[in-house]
């Protein structure tokens, strides 16, 4: 994978651990660090050697969420059509990290505010620094939570929780993301690379094929009647069934040793 600027992707042992780097901005997206990402996280998608993503930020920062300097609406030379952004650029972004059938760790490093937060609400399984916070700030600019942000925060916190964060816009700091479910782990700001690398690593020396359909499986649930989910399910573990890792795990576990997964169809 050809290195970015805006994003550093670095594929070792079988997770791309992909590096927000605008930390000047505190990592905040502009046309050219989104097109990046998309390119990293596509390209991670179809690379069969990845098995895990691992998305973080450089310096203090996750993510400051959308450049504001880049699309200041009086320098625009008409009115803004932000709902154009949004179709172009970050839900785009959202439904691909959902897409991808593979585990997306997302290391919450520092302050994820405005679309940062969502992207990483986006992820698979997100662990954060104890001192990072999440910030709905788009209420302290006029704006709407973005980017799923509305669909992710109801969804993992409930009404209540939800509302309370997008109409304060209040901080939310990270062990209480996790109290709440918000996110999968707090750690100590020291051990957060170690521990979402650990995490990532083991993800990646898992049944990729399994793992992704565990991800559809749980993403359709959202949706879905029971009945629906009760057939995609027998449908998701017949294809689950015919994976080599299926296999190698029944043996493993009957020979009494560690699997060996591939990852392979
Ligand atoms: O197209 C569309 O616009 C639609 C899509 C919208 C999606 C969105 O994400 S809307 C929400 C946008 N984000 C925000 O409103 C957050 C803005 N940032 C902040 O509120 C604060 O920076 C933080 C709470 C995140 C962190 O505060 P603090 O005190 O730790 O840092 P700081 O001093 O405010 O920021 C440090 C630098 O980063 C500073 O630059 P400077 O003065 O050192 O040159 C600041 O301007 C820059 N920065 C931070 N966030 C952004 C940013 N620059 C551009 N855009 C940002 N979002």
């Amino acid at each position: 994978m050809a290195p970015n600027e805006t994003v550093l992707v670095e594929v070792a042992d079988g997770v791309a651990r992909l590096t927000l780097n605008r930390p000047d901005k505190l990592n905040a997206f502009d046309e050219t660090m989104h097109r990046a990402l998309h390119a990293a996280l596509d390209e991670a998608r179809w690379d069969e050697t990845v098995r895990a993503i691992l998305l973080t930020g450089a310096g203090r920062a996750f993510c400051a969420g959308q450049d504001l300097a880049a699309v200041d609406p009086r320098q625009a030379a008409g009115e803004p059509d932000l709902g154009e952004t949004l179709e172009k650029l970050y839900n785009p972004l959202i439904r691909l990290i959902r897409d991808i059938e593979k585990p997306v760790v997302c290391a919450v490093n520092g302050v994820a505010a405005g679309a940062g937060a969502s992207v990483a609400l986006a992820c698979d399984l997100v662990l954060a620094g104890r001192s990072a916070k999440f910030i709905q700030a788009f209420c302290r600019i006029g704006l709407i939570p973005d980017s799923g942000g509305t669909w992710t925060l109801t969804r993992l916190l409930g009404e209540a929780r939800a509302k309370g964060l997008a109409l304060t816009g209040q901080p939310l700091d990270a062990e209480t993301a996790a109290a709440w479910g918000m996110i999968w782990r707090a750690v100590d700001d020291d051990h957060l690379m170690d521990e979402a690398g650990k995490l990532a690593a083991s993800l990646a020396a898992g049944p990729t094929i399994g793992l992704g359909l565990t991800k559809r499986a749980i993403q359709a649930a959202a949706t879905n009647s029971l009945d629906a989910q009760l057939d995609l399910e027998r449908d998701l573990q017949r294809e689950a069934g015919l994976t080599p890792d299926y296999a190698e795990g029944v043996a493993a576990f009957t020979g009494k040793r560690p699997a060996a997964f591939t990852g392979r169809r």
